[in-house]
């Protein structure tokens, strides 16, 4: 029994904004199938963000349709889940049930698992749709439950779970699951999410991520330097899974960084490198200091036009003199946005409050309603609401007569101005 297992493959993507990196994109995701099906493989799961859009453009809808009858015609078994990229954002289908081939797994209550009898074992693929989760957030709780929902009634058959999340063991930047909080029961748990290849093995167990089929972005390059970018085999017929990685060729995307005296010779002798016949992306980051921009600009422009018209150049200034530093963790990323907010409320004393919104902000993205009006509670009780108006109370002197009464006389001794009976009444409505 083999498996291609494939995570984030983007479908759709195009970067720069440059139209044959859509195209290759779909390429390379064709070749990759291709290369599956040399291979025999029994069924191909995709662990999330197969599309790169949860609409992606109808001709990446009728390409995937194109590339996955072939392995259909195979009668190979095709189940995906949905990772945050592909998930509707409105009520409405996700795009998989637009495509015949694929058995979406993990969207709801009658679609968690499909088991099936091959030579005598009996196997089950599970799935949990990507629950976006916060920091102290109870989503974390749902996700278990759905794992737990989609597993019952697997133990003792070979099962493969499908999941799209973070695991925080391999990436501490993200809320995520941890390694002790994923379930031992499946032979297999084909992970999606992170860019990257990792493989975790535990008794038995393997739970590994593909990482994404092609160079997507810049910082995917020293990645795929070290490690490579495909899919992976895995065989679970054994009692422990046999994981094999299959390379796939990328985008030509390649990255150096450089003073402004050296530009030219940089790059030129990297264009050495980079291939004659197709088109690839050169990323330069360029230090220099503020005032040399100008200088830079033209340098650039003559650049520009001894280069081959198949590599596409991108500068990225890095202004030494200006101390930025542009390794800024993602946790300070986070503080930014707090401090963005403070601003915006009136400064440095609405921090705890800027805090407090942020987090509502991340519970209503991962549809946490509960946690969401909890945090709503919290947010009216902050001081800050009932000071929008200055806080300028009005000096009253004591009042001793009111519309012509004493106000100290007790209402006995008023009575006589209430009718008797209808004073009754109201005097019981209030002691009731
Ligand atoms: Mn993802």
């Amino acid at each position: 029994m083999q498996i291609a297992h494939f995570a984030d493959t983007h479908l759709g993507r195009t970067i720069y904004g440059l139209t044959w990196t859509f195209d290759e994109i779909l390429d390379h995701f064709e070749e990759a199938i291709n290369t599956a099906l040399k291979e025999h493989v029994d069924i191909i799961v995709f662990s999330g963000d197969m599309f790169d859009n949860w609409r992606p453009p109808n001709r990446v809808i009728k390409r995937t349709i194109e590339v996955l009858s072939k392995a259909a015609d195979k009668n190979i078994k095709i189940y995906a889940t949905l990772g945050e990229h592909d998930t509707p954002k409105r009520r409405d289908i996700p795009i998989h049930s637009l495509i015949p081939q694929i058995k979406l797994l993990g969207t709801n209550i009658n679609t968690l698992r499909d088991c099936f009898v091959i030579n005598y074992t009996e196997y089950c693929f599970a799935g949990v749709m990507n629950i976006r989760l916060t920091y102290g957030g109870r989503a974390k709780k749902k996700l278990l439950e759905f794992i737990g929902r989609a597993l019952s009634g697997t133990s003792g058959k070979k099962t493969v779970l499908i999941l799209h999340q973070n695991i925080s063991n391999f990436f501490a930047l993200e809320p995520g699951l941890e390694i002790n909080e994923l379930p031992r029961s499946p032979i297999y748990i084909a992970m999606g999410h992170l860019h990257r290849r990792i493989v975790y093995r535990r008794d038995g167990q393997i739970i590994a991520y593909p990482g994404s089929l092609d160079i997507l972005s810049m910082d995917e390059i020293d990645i795929y330097k070290n490690e490579g970018k495909g899919f992976y085999i895995v065989d679970i017929s054994k009692d422990e899974p046999v994981i094999e990685k299959v390379d796939i060729p990328v985008i030509s995307m390649e990255k150096i960084s450089s003073e402004l005296k050296d530009l030219e010779y940089d790059v030129k002798k990297i264009l050495l490198r980079l291939p004659k016949n197709k088109n690839s992306i050169l990323i330069v980051e360029l230090n220099l200091n503020a005032d040399e921009k100008t200088k830079a600009d033209i340098m650039v422009d003559r650049l520009r036009k001894i280069i081959p018209k198949n590599v596409h150049l991108r500068i990225k200034p890095i202004y030494k003199d200006l101390h930025i530093d542009y390794k800024t963790s993602v946790a300070d990323v986070s503080q930014l946005e707090i401090d963005v907010i403070a601003e915006r409320l009136g400064g440095e004393r609405y921090r705890k409050l800027a805090e407090k919104i942020k987090m509502l902000k991340e519970l209503a993205l991962a549809e946490d309603w509960e946690a969401v009006y909890e945090q709503l509670d919290e947010i009216v009780k902050e001081p800050y609401w009932t000071r929008i108006i200055h806080f300028n109370p009005i000096n009253l002197p004591d009042i001793k007569v009111f519309h012509g009464r004493d106000v100290d006389k007790k209402m006995e001794e008023t009575e006589g101005m209430i009718n008797k009976s209808k004073k009754r009444d109201i005097l019981s409505y209030f002691r009731g």
